[in-house]
C-alpha cells in the first residue's frame, strides 16, 4: 500500500498520464488542472491511510475545507499495481460473493407483520409516490399490480400520483381499480415544475449541445430536466405530501420479484433509517460535470453540515471508472438509483438539504447540464446523513431496465440471482461493491 506516492506538485498530471484520458469535446474546460494548492496540508493527509480518522482529513488545520481531500483520487494511490480491469473483476467478486449468501429478511426483532384486520391497522405515516404521465397508464398499472400483490394488499398504504398535467378520467378510474387503498391524484403546481425564469437560454443551449455531442440520453428533453429538478428538491413540498413522512417511490414498468412480508415503512421508522435503496450505479459523468464543484463550493460555506459519519469513500472511489472522477473533478458519480426509494422526507426538508438544493438550483445545473435527482439525493445523503441510516433493501427483488437487485431468496422469481444487469458489459456500472466494501458496518453486513 502507498508504495507510489505522487508529489503534490505533479499529482494532477499524474492522473491524466496514468489514464490517458481522451476527451472528444473541448467543453467542459479542463477542470482538474486549475485546482488550488492545498493550504497547510501534509502529504500524509493526501494519501489515504485507513488508520487515520477520515473525519480529520477533510478539514485543514486552520479549520477550512481541505478541497484536495475531495479530489485527490486517493483510492488509486493505494493500488497502483492494479489495472481498471483487475479492479472491476475484484469488485464483481465482492458483489457476487455477497449476493450468493441467502438473503431473506432483515434480522431485527421488530419486524411488523401483516395485520389480521387490515382496517384496524395503524400504518406508519407513509405513501407511495408515483410521478407519471397519462400516457404511462399501462406501465404504472403493471408496477402497481406487482407492488400490491407482493406487499400492499396486506397493509393498504395510500398511493399518491403526481403529474404536471391534469390526470384524465380514464387514468384515474383504471388506476384506482388496482388497489383497495386510497389513491390521490395531484397536479403539480407549475412553480414547482417549470423551468425557473432565471435560466439563461444561451447557456442552456450550449450545455445541451455539449450533452448531445456526448450522447447523453434525454439531453434535449426539457420535461426530463424539469422532472430531475422536481424530484431533487420540490416533490416533498407539494401540499398533499406535507402530510406524510415516509414515501416509497414507484416508477412505471418496474418489476418486483419478492414477497415482502413485513411493513417496510415501520422497518424504517423503528430502526431509525432515513433512506432505503436497492441499486447503486455510476452516472454519466458529463451530465453532472460541475455538480461536484458546486457541492464543494456549498460545503466550503457550510462545513458544519457534513455529518460525522459520511459515505465519502463511495463518493470519491476512483478505481473502477476513474475517467468519471476526471470529468467531474473528483466525484465517482456513484449514486442510489432513485427510481426505487423508500425514504424519510424530513431528511429532504431539513435545513442542510434544503439549503443545498437551493444552492444547486441557483447554479442552474438542472438545465445547463442534466443533474439528476439520483446524484443530488445521493450527495445530500452521503454528506449530511449518518451512513448507518442508509439501508440497502437487498431482500427486495427489483428491476428497472436494465438493472436488477436480485437476492438469493427461494421466493425471488423473475430474475437471475445475483445478476446486476441483463447485459454483462454493464457490470462496470455497479457501484454496490464500493458501498459494501467501504460504507457498510459489520452490523449492516450481517443484517440479513
Ligand atoms: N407527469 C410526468 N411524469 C414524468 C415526466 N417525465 C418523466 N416522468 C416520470 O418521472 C419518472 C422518471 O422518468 P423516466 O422517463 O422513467 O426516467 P429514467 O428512469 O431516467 O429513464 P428510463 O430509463 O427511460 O426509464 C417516471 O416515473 C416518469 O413517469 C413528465 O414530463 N411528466
Ligand atoms: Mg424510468
Amino acid at each position: 500500500m502507498n508504495n507510489y506516492i505522487p508529489s503534490i506538485g505533479n499529482w494532477t498530471n499524474y492522473f491524466y498520464n496514468d489514464y490517458t484520458y481522451n476527451r472528444t469535446s473541448s467543453y467542459p474546460p479542463n477542470i482538474i488542472t486549475n485546482l488550488d494548492q492545498p493550504k497547510n496540508t501534509s502529504i500524509s493527509k493526501i494519501i489515504h491511510n485507513p488508520e487515520l480518522d477520515l473525519k480529520l482529513d477533510y478539514i485543514d488545520s486552520d479549520g477550512q475545507l481541505n478541497e484536495l481531500f475531495f479530489r485527490r483520487f486517493r483510492h488509486h494511490n493505494e493500488y497502483p499495481q492494479y489495472s481498471t480491469k483487475d479492479i472491476l473483476n475484484q469488485n464483481l467478486d465482492v458483489y457476487e460473493t455477497y449476493l450468493n449468501n441467502e438473503i431473506l429478511e432483515p434480522k431485527v426483532s421488530n419486524l411488523v407483520r401483516p395485520p389480521d384486520e387490515i382496517d384496524q391497522y395503524e400504518r406508519a405515516n407513509a405513501t407511495f409516490i408515483s410521478l407519471v404521465r397519462n400516457s404511462e397508464l399501462q406501465g404504472i398499472i403493471s408496477a402497481m399490480k406487482e407492488v400490491e400483490k407482493k406487499f400492499n394488499k396486506n397493509f393498504n398504504y395510500p398511493w399518491t400520483f403526481l403529474n404536471d398535467r391534469e390526470f384524465t378520467k380514464k387514468f384515474i378510474e383504471k388506476v384506482q381499480k388496482n388497489t383497495n387503498a386510497e389513491c390521490h391524484f395531484i397536479r403539480i403546481p407549475s412553480h414547482l415544475w417549470d423551468k425557473p425564469f432565471n435560466i439563461d437560454s444561451n447557456r442552456e443551449k450550449e450545455g445541451i449541445k455539449y450533452l448531445i455531442n456526448e450522447n447523453i440520453q434525454y439531453a434535449n428533453k426539457i420535461s426530463y430536466h424539469n422532472m430531475c429538478r422536481f424530484y431533487s428538491g420540490n416533490f416533498y413540498n407539494i401540499d398533499h405530501l406535507k402530510n406524510f413522512k415516509y414515501y416509497w417511490r414507484i416508477e412505471p414498468s418496474t418489476s418486483y420479484f419478492t414477497k415482502i412480508n413485513y411493513d417496510v415503512f415501520k422497518f424504517m421508522e423503528l430502526n431509525k433509517k432515513t433512506y432505503g435503496f436497492t441499486i447503486s450505479l455510476y452516472d454519466s459523468p458529463q451530465s453532472v460535470h460541475t455538480l461536484w464543484n458546486a457541492t464543494i463550493n456549498f460545503l466550503k460555506q457550510n462545513l458544519h453540515y457534513i455529518n460525522k459519519n459520511p459515505a465519502l469513500d463511495w463518493l470519491l472511489y476512483d478505481l473502477q471508472n476513474p475517467h468519471h472522477n476526471a470529468i467531474t473533478s473528483g466525484y465517482s458519480t456513484c449514486h442510489f438509483w432513485s427510481n426505487f426509494e423508500i425514504a424519510d422526507m424530513d431528511f429532504f426538508r431539513s435545513k442542510p438539504y434544503t439549503e443545498y438544493f437551493n444552492y444547486l438550483d441557483n447554479e442552474g445545473g438542472f438545465y445547463y447540464e442534466r443533474w439528476g435527482d439520483a446524484p443530488v439525493h445521493s450527495l445530500g445523503l452521503a454528506l449530511f446523513e449518518d451512513k448507518s441510516k442508509i439501508h440497502w433493501f437487498r431482500d427486495i427483488g427489483y428491476k428497472h431496465f436494465p438493472y436488477f437487485n436480485c437476492p438469493n431468496n427461494p421466493d425471488c422469481e423473475g430474475c437471475e440471482k445475483g445478476s446486476f444487469s441483463e447485459y454483462a458489459n454493464l457490470n462496470d456500472q455497479n457501484c454496490l461493491p464500493t458501498w459494501i466494501k467501504y460504507e457498510m458496518t459489520d452490523e449492516q453486513l450481517n443484517l440479513y
